[in-house]
């Protein structure tokens, strides 16, 4: 089976298939993408106009939780419970995932002070969720327990870019156990090794690129 990942290098949906790919240790090939001047293929290929894609063969998918459940299935120990109930909670906090990673993005992209204050209410909110419901249950070390799952490869790449922040967007003490489980989840080395090269500079500078109000702010040279 031949592997082939549409990235953008800045994606955290990337990322998580990156992660997942590594984890089970699948070997893949990579073509990069600039999301602002797509090649003309990219528009034929993916649907939504979104990476991550995953070329499988001939065969095409698009979103992150389906790539990922695919090479789940496909590849190595699974990465989702065998129970229906306990599997599709772990969807439902994936899904979480992504809505914090948007939230995340609206809160530094955004242009002005007040969106970005109420996208940043928006993250807390999704954050105090996922407090109440791990406080019951605290990963050790990861979401489902002692393996890694795709909980966690969904999570890594929005905790590494808000430990990346040089001015919080998050108030962590307000979510102890979140920040324990994603303190160890960042230094975990397939997490740590996904990030692209070149990260912690490249990241300001797509912030400043896009000129929002936190960038304005924070990230002044
Ligand atoms: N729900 C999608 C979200 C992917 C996504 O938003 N990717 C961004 C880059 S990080 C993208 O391709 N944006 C292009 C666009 O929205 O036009 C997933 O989980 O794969």
């Amino acid at each position: 089976m031949q592997l082939e990942l549409i990235s953008f290098k800045l994606c955290p949906f990337v990322q998580r298939s990156v992660i997942t790919l590594r984890h089970k240790g699948v070997p893949f090939d990579t073509t990069f993408i600039q999301l602002d001047d797509p090649p003309e293929w990219f528009g034929d290929l993916s649907p939504l106009g979104k990476v991550p894609v995953l070329k499988v063969d001939d065969s095409v998918l698009f979103e992150s939780a389906v790539i990922n459940e695919f090479l789940d299935e496909s590849f190595g120990d699974r990465m989702l419970a065998s129970d229906p109930l306990e599997r599709a909670q772990q969807r439902a906090w994936i899904e979480l995932g992504s809505a914090a990673i948007f939230a995340m993005f609206g809160t530094i992209t955004a242009p002005e002070e007040s969106p970005s204050a109420a996208k940043r209410e928006e993250l807390a909110k999704l954050f105090g969720h996922l407090e109440r419901q791990i406080a019951k249950a605290p990963p050790a070390p990861f979401f489902s327990g002692a393996e890694l799952s795709l909980v966690d490869t969904a999570f890594a790449p929005l905790f590494q870019r808000l430990f990346a922040l040089p001015e919080p967007i998050l108030d962590w003490n307000a979510v102890p156990t979140v920040k324990c489980w994603a303190e160890r989840l960042v230094e975990e080395p397939v997490v740590r090794d996904s990030l692209p090269d070149g990260f912690d500079e490249l990241f300001p500078m797509m912030l400043r690129k896009q000129n929002g109000w936190y960038a304005r702010q924070y990230l002044t040279e």
